[in-house]
């Protein structure tokens, strides 16, 4: 038989091949990210019937069959907690949407891992049907055993064992890592499936894009505003100027700096010195999945993953990008500008 059709391999399939890797893999693991999967497809189905919201009833109001309809950030935050509340795997969760750490329900067992998610990122953009995205991260626990504790929740980024997002954009695709390179799957929505699109994904070396919001130019240290009038400038190489993109939504402005390379920032500023990304919920998984793809991601001094956190929803500035890019940013922070 001539063999027309390339391998299909769903995102189950793959976890599993995956987890195959580590010997003494119990398929623990492998259920949790099951899970999780399922609770993405419930907030696909809702992210994509967003713009019906008139005809279906506005978040806040009662819809047709005189249900109340949540804000779509509700939603994805309730949906991944029931999804993940009891599968046996996790012991404890947090989530950018709750000011404390989220227990299981006493009569769940407890896992060994523990979950940390951004529900819908930049969701302030569903009304103008910009992409949005979930974030998460994956650690094992760190306490001994029973309910787990902030401590579980607030490790080093380095210590995440797997961190992935999901886009939902011109088409849904789930990205993730658990530490063996970084792999895209793009939701066929005729048959409900994650397959796999992007195998062993990398960033290039450099780019020519830069991403940022330049509203913000004023409030900058001198560093940051030189390399941005650096990216600008031409040079005879035609490596410069770059392109500027910014969607505001930063799962999509990181898979765009994923895919072609370039640099993306959210710098601190004089009126908020620590920037406004979250350091467990948005920095960190981003970090790590960049890393695995040959990027760097720094806090404009240090690695991100090297931060030790102080608190659940501490902020951090953030650069991510190609390794040139990076480098390059850095010598301005530093003042030894080119
Ligand atoms: P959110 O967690 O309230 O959705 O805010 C996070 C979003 C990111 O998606 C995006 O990178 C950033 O805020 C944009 O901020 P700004 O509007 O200041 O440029
Ligand atoms: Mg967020």
């Amino acid at each position: 038989m001539v063999d027309t059709l390339s391998k299909v391999v769903t995102i189950e399939r793959h976890i599993i091949e995956q987890e195959r890797l580590h010997p003494d893999a119990t398929g623990d693991f492998s259920g949790l990210l099951h899970d999780l999967t399922l609770a993405v497809k419930l907030i696909w189905r809702e992210t994509s019937k967003a713009g019906l919201v008139n005809l279906l009833g506005s978040a806040g109001k009662e819809n047709i069959h005189g249900d109340q309809v949540k804000k779509l950030d509700v939603f994805a935050d309730e949906t991944i907690y029931k999804a993940m509340d009891h599968g046996g795997h996790l012991c404890v969760m947090a989530s950018e949407e709750n000011e404390k750490i989220l227990y299981l329900p006493e009569k769940y067992p407890k896992g060994k891992y523990v979950l940390l998610y951004d529900p819908l990122d930049g969701s302030s953009n569903i009304d103008a049907n910009v992409s949005i995205g979930t974030i998460f991260s994956i650690y094992k626990r760190i306490s001994a055993d029973g309910n787990g504790t902030e401590a579980d929740c607030t490790q080093q980024g380095l210590k995440q064992i797997a961190a992935g997002y999901i886009i939902y954009g011109s088409s849904t695709m789930l990205v993730y890592t658990t530490g063996e390179g970084v792999f895209g799957f793009t939701l066929d929505p005729s048959i409900g499936e994650f397959l796999l699109s992007h195998e062993n994904i990398k960033i290039p070396e450099k780019g020519k894009i830069y991403s940022v919001n330049e509203g913000n130019y004023k409030y900058w240290d001198e560093g940051v505003k030189k390399y941005i009038k650096y990216l600008q400038e031409e040079d005879k190489n035609e490596s410069r100027p770059y392109s500027l993109r910014y969607i505001g939504s930063l799962v999509s402005d990181f898979h765009r700096t994923l895919l072609y390379g370039g640099i993306f920032m959210y710098p601190a500023d004089i009126r908020n010195k620590k920037g406004k990304l979250r350091l467990m919920y948005e920095a960190n998984p981003l970090a790590m999945i960049l890393e695995q793809a040959g990027g760097v991601a720094i806090d404009g001094e240090k690695r991100i993953l090297e931060i030790k956190p102080e608190s659940l929803h501490q902020k951090t500035p953030l650069f991510l990008g190609s390794k040139f890019d990076i480098k390059t940013c850095k010598e301005f922070i530093d003042g030894r500008e080119l």
